[in-house]
């Protein structure tokens, strides 16, 4: 595995708002107003200029403002909904080979938002490009300023606004208010799949087990192939303590313990049991869901580093660095020490706030699902860490990038803080502890300026945060327009809704998505996105033009090729010859399903990821509630979990029993196009764990695999 191509893992694009403190800002505020009222011309100077870009700015931008449209709400009321501007380029250089491009986007009060909208830029010339806004905050009163950027280049830059106009063009195609609910956009594929929710849920609690990490995973994992792993994490130095900080859960494919991830996919397995619980209750599963989530509050209560008050002083936030771990290229269990890198804490010098609050949030809710206690008080310690850490830093070095930085660089504390809140004060008023208010005030503080921007993920929570309000201080008829929003805006043409972070799991963002929608619908009484969310479930499982199920083993149409070190069983990148299969783990899957290769070595559309499942469990369980509720007969008899005796066999079987293409005559059984010692470990490995090959490995053919076979492939 290349560490190099892991540098922009995940990252997200909105990060660009990051940097326009830096920009380029002119402004030109002529208006002139056209005949038809949903027309506005929003810039006069139409002159060209020229800007020396300097190295570490690498952009530069324009803004416009209009008196008669002066913040989001006024566009609303008025049916103002887009803007368009034509930018002429006349001189770029692209900075540091990266792709050029332009973004509009809206500016109001602290916020900047693009809706991810980028259009490449190749050539000098003209460039139109169009930014539909109608679901970004539409009852904002926060001074309003529209504009382009041009980014990724570098001086001299000379570009001129042609024009810049503010129109009502997409109200047709755009969606309804908050009332109406949002319908089913996939076709009928004709292909022929069980959508059984249930079964769903059950397998994808498997990837939990699947990633394992410490010294009792052989007797915890539902997976025979995984074993004790890491086990030296028990021995981890905080200032002169010695912590035990084993157990817990591999991030993805590799192996890191990374904070955000671990955050949000525990918030998300406790939100879709407090939402559903009648999906594992009726169907046999919280016990599973019990170990998955035991083992992860365990964990972060053992990642508290306590004073002798029991006040918390520190919380590790990362075990293991994405460095060495991405150069060591085998299963987890045979990971030394050497290539497992440091540990890394959040303490008044290394605030890493919204890791901190998103793991107060986890365990709150688990407090509150479960009445644990104990939960809560580690809850409460980790919240009043983070507010230590907020009372004494300025709010832009409230986040650290020390360990994580290029992998999960956090863009926004305030989501995770107001979530840690909203459920802390849920779990008191639960209990009568008068901390309520205490709760609410610090709610009270940052929720009105939290408007959805971003599907709900380990770096965004704006959507939960109003979704799980405590008075009518937030945004949470704009949750249901957020989401109609991105249907309408981000659906490709056989009806998926997509988002995607440079490629990376856009199956991940979709259930996600679904997940908002539903627990919006469970929390408010309605029934807006439950048709929408199983078209999309549906597409996920194999209703779409290639016929491929995202889900790892739910049935035959599943990919089969997800990138996971465990599962590979063996070193370097084995396509087609991965050992174990991870049932019930989503993969990344693409924008478009035509373009899914299912290879191990395309972990962009491969990888899979706590992240990824715990968005995946939401989905299935809110749906399986929604198809309880409102199915059809023939859509409920399709809900049922497998018994254990078959689950067992399904869970334990190995891939290579299946009908995968074995390159075995030259004794290359990974698949890597050379016949060396990694192949011959692999007939050891079969030797010693009992699978059986279906003739790999069996260098003599005589149908058994030994030593000789071992011999053999050596001689090669
Ligand atoms: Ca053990
Ligand atoms: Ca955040
Ligand atoms: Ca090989
Ligand atoms: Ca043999
Ligand atoms: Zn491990």
């Amino acid at each position: 595995m290349n560490s190099e191509v892991f540098v922009l893992k995940r990252f997200i694009k909105n990060v660009f708002a990051l940097i326009l403190s830096t920009a380029i800002a002119f402004s030109s505020v002529s208006i002139y107003t056209y005949a038809d009222t949903l027309t506005e011309n929003i810039c006069s100077d139409t002159s060209s200029h020229s800007y020396d870009i300097s190295s570490d700015i690498h952009n530069s931008e324009v803004r416009f403002s209009s008196a008669n449209y002066p913040t989001l709400k006024a566009c609303a009321d008025a049916g103002i909904n887009t803007l368009v501007v034509k930018v002429n380029i006349s001189s770029y250089q692209s900075y540091n080979g990266q792709q050029p491009g332009i973004m509009p986007f809206v500016s109001f009060g602290e916020h900047w938002k693009n809706n991810d909208v980028w259009v490449n830029v190749n050539n000098t010339g003209s460039y139109e490009v169009k930014l539909d806004f109608s679901s970004i905050a539409p009852s904002s009163t926060e001074t309003l300023q529209f504009g382009v950027q041009i980014a990724n280049v570098s001086g001299p830059l000379t570009y001129s606004i042609e024009q810049a106009y503010l129109t009502g063009e997409s109200n047709g195609s755009s969606s309804g208010g908050s009332g109406s609910s949002q319908g089913n956009t996939t076709h009928d594929y004709d292909v022929d799949i069980e959508y059984n929710y249930a079964k769903l849920l059950q397998e994808s609690l498997y990837l939990f087990d699947a990633n394992m990490c410490g010294n009792d995973v052989n007797e915890n994992s539902g997976f025979t192939w995984r074993n004790d792993c890491h086990t030296y994490d028990s021995s981890i130095q905080y200032n002169g303590k010695t912590l035990d900080l084993s157990g817990g859960y591999h991030d993805a494919g590799d192996h890191v313990k990374f904070g955000l991830p671990a955050a949000y996919a525990s918030t998300a397995l406790a939100l879709s049991y407090c939402q559903f619980p009648e999906a594992y209750e009726n169907t046999g599963l919280k016990n599973h869901y019990d170990r998955i989530m035991n083992r992860f509050v365990d964990y972060f209560e053992r990642c508290t580093v306590l004073d002798d008050n029991g006040d918390a002083i520190a919380f590790c936030y990362q075990v293991g660095e994405g460095g060495p771990d991405h150069s060591y290229s085998d299963i987890p269990e045979n990971q030394p020490s050497s290539q497992r890198g440091n540990a890394f804490f959040a303490d008044s010098s290394k605030p890493a706030t919204d890791i901190v609050c998103q793991t107060a949030a986890a365990l709150a809710i688990h407090a509150y699902n479960e009445n644990d206690t104990t939960a809560y008080e580690y809850s409460k310690k980790l919240f009043k860490l983070a507010e230590g850490f907020i009372s004494s830093n300025s709010a832009d070095k409230l986040i650290t990038y020390d360990g994580c930085g290029g992998f999960y660089s956090g863009t926004k504390w305030e989501d995770d803080y107001v979530l840690a809140a909203e459920w802390l004060y849920k779990y008191c008023e639960k209990n009568n502890i008068s901390d309520k208010s205490a709760y609410y005030n610090a709610y009270k503080s940052k929720i009105s300026s939290l408007y959805p921007g971003w599907v709900w993920s380990w770096d965004n929570a704006t959507l939960p945060v109003n979704i799980f309000l405590l008075d009518s201080s937030g945004n949470s008829s704009e949750v249901a327009n957020y989401i109609k929003g991105a249907v309408s805006s981000r659906t490709n043409s056989e009806g998926y809704t997509y988002f995607d972070s440079e490629g990376w799991g856009c199956a991940r963002y979709n259930c996600a998505l679904q997940a908002c929608g539903l627990m919006y619908d469970a929390v408010n009484g309605t029934d807006l996105f439950g048709e929408w969310a199983k078209g999309q479930m549906n597409y996920i499982l194999g209703n779409n033009s290639k016929h491929i199920c995202y889900v790892v083993g739910y049935n035959d149409l599943a990919a089969k090729n997800p990138h996971h070190r465990a599962a590979f069983g063996t070193s370097g990148f084995p396509n087609g010859n991965v050992m174990h299969s991870a049932v019930g783990s989503i993969v990344g899957g693409s924008i478009n399903s035509t373009d899914f290769p299912d290879s191990t070595a395309d972990y962009k559309t491969s990888e899979v990821a706590l992240d990824y499942n715990a968005s995946l469990c939401v989905a299935a369980a809110g749906l399986y509630s929604y198809t309880m509720k409102n199915g059809s007969e023939e859509e409920k008899s399709a809900q049922y979990f497998l018994d254990a005796a078959s689950l067992t066999d399904e869970m334990r079987q190995s891939v290579v029993e299946k009908d995968i293409t074995l390159n075995d005559a030259k004794g290359d059984f990974n698949n890597d196009g050379i016949s060396d010692s990694k192949d011959t470990a692999i007939i050891l490995k079969m030797i010693t764990s009992a699978i059986k090959g279906n003739g790999l490995g069996d260098m003599n053919g005589n149908g058994i695999i030994e030593l000789i076979d071992a011999i053999k492939r050596e001689e090669l």
